[in-house]
């Protein structure tokens, strides 16, 4: 199933497969459609395009990555764990061994060559050009998210820089609080690619904004991909084709060619104002800080276009599916430096930051903390706040196993790391801003080289036994398997639905 190569033609996919409701009534952009969007996120239901949002003609699409399924439809894939064999497939490449595994990594090669974005000389997104003084960011059905912010935000943007010392392409994804018709805040936190861009101009950093993308590009401008690779090749390569570029009409960039709207304009290297305070998705509201002013110089759009938007705020919305697609897609990008890495989950409920539990093939005294420090010296993987690490046969998605480890396996004294590092930009708890305190905690079984007793053996049925019983289950008479009955309710349900699934 190739995944949409545009926003029309996955909103048809999704209505296809009963994804997507139309919502025909007027619904205000103006906190109404967040308190929509926040329930139907948490009940797991559908995308939702408000057809008639107040004040604009624009339709307005939200909550289209908000359940796994969707996630995982929009890459073309049955789950998110499939995308991590489509990125080991080609890092882990191997000299092939015979004809046919020469002929299936020259295969593998060619998705990667082919991936580049492609230049063209028209696209949808200029149907409508508006220039000067007919911009008017009014239009569109900017959503101001929660009551304490001071202004609408527009929350799932592609914004594209260009490096003007090396001219490699950025795409990331920062939210613009909307100052005028023709002024946004760009609020590219420290630690992103699009800032560093702008901080090594030194007059004016032209910048594009791309608006209703395909999911996979979409997903791509969040996607916390090393500097000097370009986002537009990882969505290619996920795309099975390139995404096709179109000459901006005012600056020097080009744009994605089938995007719904993209804003044009630039960004002063020292003209800053007080951006916020915003609902954040880490739960609380961000404070008012300086950030950059963007100037808009043209509006371009398809005819019709339609408008996407995002909520964040305190977990679970419709970012967790993005932050879950990044942390499966980025795994064997982590285990080709660590390779003693099994697996990773980022809880949701941590907001991605604020912890990782990995699990690990352990093999020497110690190798928990090894790991521990890997990680906070790996990329955005640098700013997490606690790491838990466990061994290699535990389950890191399922957090009563782990805190069964942190409970049974650790000694506060010996086993918890304390140390000092970068951040979050949006972490509220530190003293200082950026940095401060982070905790690791050993969760791993400890052999005598690690100053401990002996360690006692878990207890489990043995092998045989339970073959037994198996054979046997019938002739007890017993209704029901008892993990099928259990698996109808609550918390211990959900815990035998992942024991059963494994
Ligand atoms: C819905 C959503 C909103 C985001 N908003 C911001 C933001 O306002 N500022 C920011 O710096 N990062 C934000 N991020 C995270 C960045 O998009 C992410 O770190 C990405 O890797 C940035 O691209 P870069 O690595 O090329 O800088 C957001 C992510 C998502 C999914
Ligand atoms: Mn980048």
């Amino acid at each position: 199933m190739a995944p949409p190569a545009d926003l029309r033609e996955w909103i048809r996919l999704l209505e296809r497969e009963g994804e997507l409701v139309r919502i025909t009534a007027e619904v205000d952009p103006d906190l109404e459609v967040t308190e929509i969007v926040d329930r139907t996120v948490k009940a797991g239901g559908p995308a939702l395009l408000f057809e008639n949002p107040k004040g604009s003609r624009h339709p307005l699409l939200i909550n289209q990555f908000g359940t796994e399924r969707r996630m995982a439809l929009g890459f073309g894939v049955e789950r998110l764990d499939d995308l991590v064999e489509r990125v080991a497939d080609v890092l882990e490449l191997q000299p092939p061994a015979g004809i046919m595994d020469k002929l299936r990594g020259l295969q593998k090669l060619k998705s990667i060559a082919g991936s580049g974005p492609r230049s063209v000389r028209s696209g949808p997104c200029q149907e409508v050009v508006l220039t000067g003084d007919d911009v008017d960011l009014g239009l569109l059905p900017v959503q101001r998210c929660w009551p304490g912010d001071p202004a609408p935000f527009i929350t799932l943007p592609a914004v594209i820089t260009r490096d003007p010392r090396t001219g490699i392409r950025n795409l990331g994804m920062y939210r613009m609080q909307v100052v005028d018709r023709r002024t946004t805040f760009m609020h590219w936190q420290i630690h992103k690619d699009g800032r560093a861009d702008w901080l090594a101009t030194d007059g004016r950093i032209p910048v594009a904004v791309a608006l209703g993308l395909d999911p996979i590009t979409a997903y791509s401008a969040s996607a916390p991909l090393p500097k000097h690779i370009g986002e537009l090749m990882l969505a290619g390569f996920f795309r099975g084709a390139p995404v096709e570029l179109v000459k901006a009409k005012t600056v020097d960039l080009e744009v994605p060619a089938h995007a719904e709207i993209v804003l044009e304009g630039y960004i002063e290297k020292d003209e800053l104002g007080i951006e916020g305070p915003f609902g954040d998705h880490t739960g609380f509201y961000t404070p008012p800080e300086p950030f950059p002013l963007f100037h808009v110089t043209a509006m371009t759009m398809r005819r019709d276009a339609i408008y996407p938007s995002i909520v964040v705020g305190k977990p679970p919305q419709e970012d967790a599916w993005l932050g879950k697609a990044t942390e499966r897609i980025f795994l064997p990008a982590v285990r080709m430096t660590v390779p003693e890495i099994v697996d990773y989950d980022l809880p949701v409920a941590g907001t991605f930051h604020n912890c990782v539990i990995v699990s690990i093939k352990k093999a020497f005294p110690g190798h928990a903390r090894k790991v521990m420090h890997a990680i906070w010296g790996l990329g955005m993987l640098s700013l997490s706040k606690s790491v838990v690490v466990v061994d290699e046969h535990v389950n890191v998605h399922d957090y009563e196993e782990v805190f069964f480890y942190v409970g049974a396996n650790v000694d506060p004294v010996r086993d918890i790391v304390l140390t000092e590092g970068p951040l979050d930009h949006l972490d509220h708890a530190p003293t200082r801003q950026f940095i401060g305190g982070k905790i690791g905690i050993d969760a791993t079984a400890k052999g005598p080289l690690e100053g401990t007793r002996e360690w006692p053996d878990e207890v489990v049925m043995s092998d045989e036994v339970k073959a037994l019983v198996d054979r046997r289950w019938a002739e007890y008479g017993i209704p029901a398997h008892p993990a099928e009955a259990l698996m109808q309710n609550g918390a211990a349900g959900k815990r035998l639905r992942q024991l059963v699934r494994r």
